[in-house]
């Protein structure tokens, strides 16, 4: 049987179990809710410290100017985007009442300086912000207000909302999110470790390598880029991204750090025809002297002299610098030199500024998961439930049987299924409790649990549209090579452990395929 209907099995099981218990009313409520959960796209929430770029990054995702960002547009309620052809907002208050309201008032609705015009935006639990954005039919986000060691309201509506009150209580308990993205730039006083600390240890380890990725924002204003350098933004923060990844606790806590410079790409979004005219005329200086013209920001943006007003008015060059910064106008000066067209550089700014990547990533490695990910949550939230119920009741009730039965049949199914087995050794892979012996052995177990992809092709490493004879073949070998693998006495137990999972994948796909074939 599959993961999935494993699932709704016990999911149907355990109510059935409910209905016959009066007592049980509120906990198959609960399930109820956790079947509907199974049955919407993963929802991703991007957490971090105030001012960290979160509303910027989330723009640069959807590839649109959504969100209100800058020093004065702090978030303050929690926007949850979901696709939808037109735009518009839901406003969902805290006593449970739900507004429409046009897309236009998403300000009036998000930021904080609108607090005394519109004072009911303290009543707002979370915004539902439907937008057309490809990418939301596959993942859903969730930004947050900024999160501060000082916690204010709006620090205290993203804690809320993803239901973690102080840092020992539950994240993923009762979390909305199924996966997090931290954000973190170094000018922002650092990684707020304690944040992330908080989040892992939430929920029974819920946060992990499987379901959060970091990203270091505002790379190209951090220090860590040189405008005279040969390197873009992105690609001199790698130095740190990797450096911040060999740390062993950010190995427990994400699966990567991932540089990214949004605004740029937020800004591209924002040029009108004007700003386009000038950098066209930019474009035309020769790349060293316009290093020079750049390199002081503040400078480019209010000189009256004349080597700067030959290019644009102050107004047009301090837009330029609200917008795209120093990097932006390089960048698209230097492409539009090299003859590409509008379209061309937002493509090529994609790829540049990291949002491309960790767009990718996103549907890989969360995306793929989708329904793993989701299990993962339903078992550890049943479990602690059950457990939770069971404390205060005597052992002879109804209820308390109830709760047995149900987490009896977890424990079952999380020992036999087995894409839960993989999980576990990837699980412990990220954790770095799981060292293989060369790079094909790696990509083979990655392969192989998915990461990149669940079709049969892709987890055996074949081209799309291989022959089922070849890939029942290409199982069978691997299914042989990985038993071998995984008697090797001499191999650390956590290694075995990995190889016979892997042995036993390839031999349930080599089944299934030879069946395919038998048809
Ligand atoms: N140079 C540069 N600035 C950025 C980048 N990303 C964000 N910023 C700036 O950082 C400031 C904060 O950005 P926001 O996206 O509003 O940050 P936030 O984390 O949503 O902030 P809160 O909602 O207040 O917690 C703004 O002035 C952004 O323009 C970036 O990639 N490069
Ligand atoms: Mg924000």
């Amino acid at each position: 049987m599959s993961l999935k209907s494993e699932v709704y099995s016990l999911l149907n099981n355990a109510q059935r179990l409910c209905r016959d218990c009066p007592e049980a009313a509120e906990l198959s409520e609960s399930l109820e809710e956790m079947r509907k959960r199974l049955e919407i796209p993963l929802r991703v929430a991007v957490v971090g410290i105030m001012k960290a770029g979160k509303s910027t990054f989330m723009n640069a995702l959807m590839g649109a100017d959504v969100l209100y960002t800058g020093d004065l547009e702090t978030t303050y309620t929690v926007g949850w985007f979901q696709y939808a052809e037109h735009p518009s907002i839901t406003v969902c208050f805290r006593n449970g009442e739900k507004v429409e309201a046009p897309f236009e008032d998403l300000e009036k609705w998000s930021v904080r300086a609108f607090e005394k015009e519109n004072p009911r935006i303290h009543d707002v639990q979370y915004l539902i912000i439907h937008y057309p954005s490809e990418v939301l039919k596959q993942l859903e986000f969730i930004d947050t207000p900024g999160l501060n060691s000082v916690y204010g309201t709006d620090a205290q509506n993203t804690l809320d909302f993803l239901s973690i009150k102080g840092s020992e209580d539950t994240l993923y308990e009762a979390s909305m999110a199924d996966a997090v993205i931290y954000a973190f730039s170094r000018s922002t006083a650092g990684f707020d470790r304690d944040i992330l600390t908080a989040f892992h240890s939430g929920g029974g380890n819920m946060s992990s390598p499987i379901n959060s990725i970091g990203i270091l924002t505002k790379v190209d204003a951090s220090g860590i880029w040189d405008i005279f350098g040969e390197q873009s933004p992105v690609e001199a923060a790698q130095a740190v991204t990797s450096s911040i990844m060999t740390n062993a606790d950010m190995k427990n806590l994400l699966f990567s750090v991932f540089p990214v410079c949004a605004k740029v790409m937020e800004g591209y979004t924002q040029l009108t025809a004007e700003d386009w005219k000038v950098l066209r005329i930019i474009a035309q200086v020769p790349p060293d002297d316009l290093i020079d013209l750049l390199y002081d920001a503040h400078q480019f943006a209010v000189s009256t002299e004349e080597e700067f007003q030959q290019l644009g008015d102050t107004d047009a060059r301090k837009r330029l610098m609200n917008l795209i910064g120093q990097y932006g106008t390089l960048e698209i000066a230097h492409q539009l030199r090299a003859g590409k067209t509008q379209d061309q550089i937002g493509d090529i700014l994609q790829e540049k500024c990291g949002v491309k990547a960790i767009r990718e990533i996103l549907l890989r490695h969360f995306g793929n998961r989708t329904f793993l990910i989701k299990s993962r949550y339903i078992f550890s939230r049943i479990r602690s439930l059950t457990q939770e119920i069971r404390k205060n009741l005597d052992k002879s009730s109804h209820l308390y049987h109830v709760c047995e039965q149900i987490s009896e049949e977890i424990e079952g199914l999380m020992s036999s299924v087995q894409t839960l087995k993989e999980l576990k050794i990837l699980q412990m892979y990220y954790n770095g409790q799981i060292q293989f012996m060369d790079e094909e052995e790696k990509q083979d177990f990655l392969r192989v649990t998915g990461e990149y992809g669940r079709s049969a092709e892709t987890r055996l490493g074949m081209p799309e549209g291989s022959s089922i004879a070849a890939m029942e073949q290409t199982a069978k070998e691997k299914a042989a090579l990985w038993h071998g693998k995984s008697s090797g006495w001499m191999m650390p137990g956590s290694y075995v452990e990995a190889a016979a999972t892997l042995a036993r994948s390839y031999e349930q796909m080599y089944y299934h395929l030879n069946a395919l074939n038998e048809e």
